[in-house]
């Protein structure tokens, strides 16, 4: 099949592109606006399969989306271009909505004409799967997990661009018949992770002998996948999903933050000791994010009973071979810390 990724210079994205020129014999054009989370060097790994084509451009512009649409012919549509770090949405929300909201509605507007126009077979192959977040659900308390039917809660401004994005989708499924899909993942983390998000930060800044900032008392929970399997679930969905539904993607590994953060640090100390002291002395905690959702927590049942699919690895040994990823490879990251964001603070609101 040909699969146009969006975003497929971004983290998830470009896991997903790996996966498929490495693992199918599926043709990819990724279509990415390179914003700063966009890393080409990303797909380095897959750049010279010519099963691989690479156009920069933005998913608001409407002609430059229809062009994709006409000259690459996608039988599949695997959306995930979007302003993705919820601090930075903190900071400046009308990205988000112009990206996530705007964008993801040129999209659809485009796979609409695009898909009025293809014969019958073509029509019902067509799929236009939106790749989102467990984030638009809310936040739970100590109990529960989110299923396909939660009610939608999002709380911060990117939790309620992506929910809004989610509706569009929705809409255009019900409304105008094109065969869409929606999946809602949790937290994913592995190699290839902008430096801004926790994981990664935490890496690149225990290694850097810098302070480890632990939002609040450390204690919000969220569940962790290995973004191979996020890539592996996203193929499954695409490929054999139903029309029409919805799958929650899930790691089944609830993890306080702090738990995170200390996991790493131990996995440090033993893979790069230090000269004095231990990695968890750099911990510090500061100010709360504003409006910080507790905790999520995914009910994965569906995915696994309708299309078998499960998480591969567990947290433990995903966290080990990410820890391993970012010494091995500090390349990646510090031309991004050069050019482009140094770990430092962000999304603290001022009123
Ligand atoms: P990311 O920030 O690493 O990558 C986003 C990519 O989209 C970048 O390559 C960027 O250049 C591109 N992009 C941004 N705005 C664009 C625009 N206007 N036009 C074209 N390209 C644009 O994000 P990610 O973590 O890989 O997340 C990918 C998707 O998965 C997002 O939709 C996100 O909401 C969703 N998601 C992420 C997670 C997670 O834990 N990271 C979990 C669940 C869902
Ligand atoms: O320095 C930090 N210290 C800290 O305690 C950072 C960057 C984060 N945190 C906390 C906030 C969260 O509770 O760690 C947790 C994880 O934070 P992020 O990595 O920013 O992820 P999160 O806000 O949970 O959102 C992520 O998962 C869902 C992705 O960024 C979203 O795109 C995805 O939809």
């Amino acid at each position: 099949m040909r699969i146009l990724v969006t975003g497929g210079a971004g983290f998830i994205g470009s896991a997903l592109v790996r996966r498929l020129i490495r693992h199918s014999d599926h043709e990819v054009l990724v279509f990415d606006k390179l914003t700063y989370a966009g890393v080409l060097s990303s797909l380095d790994p897959v750049s010279s399969s010519d099963r691989y084509r690479f156009i920069q451009a933005d998913i608001c512009d409407a002609d430059a989306v229809a062009r994709a649409f006409r000259d690459f012919a996608p039988e599949v549509v695997a959306h995930l271009a979007a302003e993705s770090h919820v601090d930075r949405s903190i900071d400046g929300p009308g990205a988000f909505v112009q990206t996530n909201v705007v964008g993801t509605f040129v999209m659809l507007s485009q796979a609409l004409a695009y898909w009025r126009g293809l014969d019958e077979a073509a029509r019902s192959a067509f799929r236009f799967h939106h790749i989102s977040t467990d984030e638009v659900f809310g936040s739970l308390g100590e109990d529960g997990f989110f299923t396909e039917t939660t009610p939608y809660d999002p709380r911060s401004p990117y939790s309620a661009s992506k929910a809004g994005s989610d509706h569009l989708v929705r809409a255009w499924g019900h409304t105008y018949g094109l065969p869409v899909l929606v999946t809602n993942c949790s937290n994913n983390y592995g190699p290839f992770h902008f430096p801004e998000k926790l994981i990664p930060l935490i890496i690149i800044r225990a290694l850097n002998g810098e302070p480890l900032p632990v939002y609040g008392d450390g204690s919000n929970v969220r569940d962790w996948l290995f973004v191979d399997d996020h890539a592996r679930a996203l193929q499954a969905v695409f490929e054999t999903g139903k029309p029409g539904e919805t799958y929650n993607v899930g790691g089944n590994a609830e993890r306080k933050n702090i738990e995170v953060v200390t996991a790493i640090c131990s996995i440090l100390d033993r893979l790069r000791p230090k000269a004095e002291g231990r990695y968890a002395d750099q911990i510090t905690y500061v100010t709360d994010r504003p409006g910080h959702d507790h905790r999520y927590a995914i009910d994965a049942a569906k995915i696994r009973a309708d299309l078998g699919w499960t998480p591969s690895v567990t947290f433990e040994q995903g966290i080990e071979q990410t820890v391993a990823w970012y010494l091995e490879n500090q390349s990646w990251w510090r031309d991004i810390l050069d050019a482009r964001y140094s770990t430092q603070r962000l999304g603290v609101a001022h009123g």
